[in-house]
């Protein structure tokens, strides 16, 4: 009798493992964006929304979460993503919650983001990675990243994750440059323009001080 209670119990647990969405799968999973975005970003994540990325309101970037078995893992919570450059060395300094979903992810595990990125760096080439509860997505064939179309530029140009007269410094090296000029360095355009000009210093006073919550 008792043997039977345990063989049921076993069984049971089986049967239950097997119902539950397993951990997430880095080849599985799959991110991509409606468009190639450009992203002004702060510490303090209060910037440029991901859905003003391409110029206009409504874009996004979006993620669907599977497990082994390519099955949607559902409820996944808003924070547990992360982002970075694909190429280390052009790494961001991001706050301890830089990014945050829009929702739980659904039935088939996705969901999206179109807030804002709290964050200090500059990637220009090669895009950003995303990653989910510590596991980074690749892409089926090659097993590298996935890297998403996105360039990220910010303020906090020596990456110590506050706006202050440090990065000022650095900002004034490439004054009143256009982009034409061998030393004119996007990473300080903050309104895309192709100017570093009065309209990004201006941005630059209105992060000042600015810094993770
Ligand atoms: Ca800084
Ligand atoms: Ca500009």
């Amino acid at each position: 009798m008792f043997k039977g209670k345990v063989l049921l119990f076993t069984l049971l647990m089986v049967f239950a493992t097997s119902l539950y969405a397993g951990d997430v799968d880095e080849v599985k999973s799959l991110a991509g964006t409606t468009c190639a975005m450009r992203i002004s970003v702060c510490p303090s994540g209060d910037f440029e929304l991901i859905s003003k990325g391409c110029g206009g309101l409504t874009d996004y970037i979006w993620v669907e979460v599977k497990d082994a078995a390519g099955v949607g893992i559902a409820g996944i919570p808003w924070t547990d993503y992360w982002m970075n450059a694909c190429d280390a060395g052009q790494e961001l300094a991001l706050c301890a919650s830089p990014i945050a979903a829009d929702s739980l992810t659904n039935a088939l595990g996705r969901t999206t983001f179109s807030g804002y990125i709290a964050a200090g760096g500059c990637i220009l080439t090669d895009g950003m990675y995303v990653s989910c509860q510590g596991k980074v997505f690749l892409d089926e064939g090659t097993m590298l990243q996935i890297c998403l179309d996105i360039q990220i530029v910010s303020p906090d140009i020596n990456k110590d994750l506050v706006v202050n007269l440090s990065d000022l410094t650095f900002f004034g090296l490439s004054y009143n440059l256009f982009e034409t000029h061998p030393d004119f360095n996007s990473c300080y355009d903050w309104n895309d323009d192709g100017w570093v000009d009065i309209s990004d210093f201006s941005f630059l006073g209105m992060h000042y001080e600015h810094a993770c919550f």
